[in-house]
């Protein structure tokens, strides 16, 4: 169990009563069993303690909780029937019919107990191990009046590395740079564009999803700045993406026409180590004035840089062309394309160009003089510093990620009015990049800002952590919970009870469940899978998560930081979990045909290019000639009948999941959206066939996705699925959907 510490804070002494229904087959009276009883209670013992019933109302059972803020608790019969483990923070009715009600029902017949579903018996446990995970009780309130992303499934794509549709936009990053054999520099950084990826939508399209998640479009700058992350103009889409003919608008009317929606990626935390064009400079000196040690002006041979590390591609090549720079900068920048009219530092007094000085002039940043109104003054992020909240939010990233002033109103209005016009143009959803380092209540200024102009946007950010992310509640975790996922998904101020407050509408990438892949899926097992789901109900709306893999930062193996390495099976077993649990499913551009399986997310040593690393240029594979061979891959044809599969069943896009139970070999639960007319039961079969077996559904007839089995049930379903397969049977479902492949079968 969880080590959690919960002080009330307001000195009330609350109560909880809980109201069971109990089944007509069950031995009465029904028992309740509890554990996490806050604050500081002991559990019971198994079976727990048996219910008083109801005298007004036939069939119910109660139970009263002195002195109890939350509970987790399992109704059963002492007889071996029992409910799925469930939680709650409040009165509540519940039946097996309508789950967890927050009001007494009409009251209820005996004899209308006979068209309850029968009673749940436990599914076969081979192993026992972690306790079996807690449900989320309440599916979300639909929402009528916007595009619910729980619909979509996401295909994320570095755009510079996905497909270049427009060579005359390409550009060498002045770092990393690949030459072949003969020294010519090859494989330029910005190679993918909005032209590659116009052309290539159907690509996207036929695979099934219906969104996607591009990397940060707006004018960046730094030594490697090709996936976006280090923004110098949030104003200006980055021409080295644009054609005359593929301008940003262009991309997102062409999506629009094929029904995909464009997610953009923003990063609110911080700047280029340059500043910001018009608002803001940063003190350092022009890169062509840079002479390494040993070297004189005009000396560099360096790919596209000839003469000196000044950007190639533009007149006099300066690297920026910011008006807030003072007068000498810009002097600078309108003339002396070579860099050899001496520039006296004002810092220093020592004139450039010369030979090995002081390479941080050029290309750092002096934290001691940056612009108050602009950024944070307090360093940069150090060891210590990345579990510890202040600094984590105030000190600089990376010397090419500079702390904004966040709290600050004119960083606010720059940023929202910036990416405002975005949304103007059509931007359908926002992923904000770096979230822990933005303390949640100022990030959400800004995402509610964003909503406030686009009602119904959806909004979901990255809190990276590497492991269940449970924060201050636990769970082998020592970090705040302030800076843990679950928090930017709530609204309460208590980092030792997410119930403090609501949902907060800003739904995250789910770390916890993908670090769990690294001692599960990885080791071709969902051992432990269940641990992680248990802990469902700490997020605001766990069923807005957005679920994956892996991602262009990190992979689910030891180190978390490769392209995932497993067996093609693994990867299958992974994606039919991912499609079929709650969440939003996104896939990492290439995961469909195991693109550089097994390669560094990111560049490692000194000498690493990108054509080493998970983010080398996919589109030799999108080529007219071997596009055909790529949709022929296992894996593309499994994910294409998952997206299919997930499209057709509404319970499987936005139901949490419920019943759950995960035997290391073999997981099941139920996706209930009955209130919407959709109900499915899902097993999960990893490395060998499982049969499985599960209780207390509704009855009725059911129809398998996947094979087209058909089941009348009377309340308990027993199937088997195929090694690496699933069984996703549908409550008066259609029948089966798409073609058997190679692992859904
Ligand atoms: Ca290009
Ligand atoms: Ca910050």
């Amino acid at each position: 169990m969880f080590n959690i510490e919960l002080t009330p804070s307001d000195g009330r002494m609350p109560e909880i009563t809980i109201h069971f229904l109990c089944p007509s087959d069950w031995a009465t009276p029904p028992r309740i069993h509890t554990w996490d009883r806050e604050p500081g209670h002991p559990g019971s013992d198994w079976p727990g303690e048996p219910m008083q019933p109801e005298a007004d109302r036939p069939g119910w059972y109660r139970s009263v909780f002195a002195a109890t803020t939350r509970l987790r608790l399992v109704f059963n019969d002492g007889e071996g029937r029992q409910s799925a483990d469930l939680a709650r923070e409040c009165d509540g009715w519940f039946s097996f019919d309508t789950h967890w009600q927050d009001a007494a029902p009409e009251a209820h017949s005996a004899a209308a107990d006979q068209e309850q579903p029968q009673a749940a018996s436990a599914p076969p446990q081979p192993k026992t191990h972690a306790p079996a995970p807690a449900i989320v009780d309440e599916a979300p309130p639909p929402n009528e009046q916007r595009t619910d992303f729980r619909e979509k499934t996401i295909y994320f794509v570095l755009t510079a590395r996905f497909y270049d549709g427009d060579p005359s936009n390409n550009f060498f990053c002045r770092d990393r740079i690949q030459f072949d054999d003969e020294g010519n520099p090859v494989d330029p950084h910005w190679r993918g564009d909005f032209k590659g990826l116009i052309q290539r939508l159907d690509y996207i399209r036929d695979l099934g999803f219906t969104a996607i998640w591009i990397t940060p479009p707006v004018e960046n700058r730094s030594g490697l700045d090709y996936h976006g992350y280090h923004a110098y103009d949030w104003t200006r889409i980055d021409p080295r993406l644009e054609s005359p003919d593929a301008t940003y608008q262009h991309l997102i009317d062409a999506a629009h026409t094929k029904g995909i929606k464009i997610i953009q990626d923003v990063v609110v935390n911080h700047s280029c180590q340059y500043g910001i064009r018009g608002k803001v400079h940063i003190d350092h000196l022009p890169t062509k004035y840079y002479v390494p040690q040993g070297s004189e002006q005009g000396q560099v041979d360096h790919g596209p840089y000839q003469g000196h590390l000044g950007n190639y591609a533009w007149p006099n090549r300066c690297d920026i062309d910011n008006p807030a720079a003072p007068d000498w900068w810009r002097a600078r920048h309108e003339s002396d394309p070579d860099g050899t009219k001496p520039l006296t530092d004002p810092k220093t007094g020592e004139t450039v160009p010369k030979p090995g000085y002081e390479p941080g002039r050029f290309f750092g940043i002096d934290a001691q003089t940056l612009d108050p109104d602009w950024y944070h003054q307090d360093g940069f992020i150090c060891g210590g510093d990345w579990e510890s909240v202040h600094p984590l939010q105030q000190k600089h990233l990376a010397g090419d990620c500079i702390d904004l002033a966040t709290e600050r109103d004119n960083v606010k209005d720059y940023i929202i009015s910036s990416i405002n016009r975005y949304l103007d143009m059509g931007v359908d959803a926002l992923r904000i990049d770096t979230v822990k380092h933005i303390e949640r209540d100022n990030l959400l200024e800004y995402v509610n800002a964003w909503k406030a102009h686009k009602p119904g946007l959806f909004v979901f950010g990255e809190n990276l952590v590497k492991g269940y992310g449970w924060g201050d509640l636990g769970g082998g975790d020592n970090g705040p919970s302030q800076i843990r996922p679950w928090w930017y998904t709530r609204l309460g101020h208590d980092p030792h009870d997410p119930h403090s407050g609501g949902d907060s509408g800003f739904p995250q990438l789910d770390f916890g469940l993908f670090s769990t892949f690294r001692d599960t899926l990885s080791r071709g097992t969902f051992e432990g899978t269940g641990q992680v789901l248990s802990m469902d109900w700490i997020y605001g709306d766990v069923t807005q998560l957005v679920t994956f893999l892996q991602n262009h930062d990190v992979g689910p193996d030891n180190d978390f930081k490769y392209r995932f390495k497993g067996e093609t099976w693994m990867a299958a077993a992974a994606y039919n979990l991912i499609w079929t649990a709650r969440g939003i499913p996104c896939l990492y551009f290439g995961e469909e045909i195991e693109f550089m399986k097994g390669a560094p997310q990111d560049v490692e040593g000194e000498k690493d290019s990108l054509n080493t690393t998970g983010r080398a240029y996919f589109g030799d594979h999108l080529t007219d000639e071997r596009i055909g061979q790529t949709r022929s891959h296992p894996l593309y044809k499994h994910i294409q009948r998952l997206n299919l599969i997930r499209r057709n069943i509404p319970a499987l896009q936005k139901a949490a999941m419920t019943r759950v139970s995960e035997w290391g070999s073999g997981m099941s639960f139920v996706r209930d959206l009955s209130h919407e007319g959709s109900y499915a039961v899902i097993g999960l079969a990893i490395g060998s066939d499982q049969q499985i077996d599960i209780g207390g559904v509704r009855p009725g007839v059911y129809r398998d996705a996947v094979t087209g089995g058909e089941i009348h049930s009377d309340g308990h379903l027993g199937f088997h699925v195929k090694a690496n397969s699933a069984g996703i049977w549908v409550l008066d479902g259609s029948g089966k959907v798409g073609q058997d492949g190679a692992f859904l079968r």
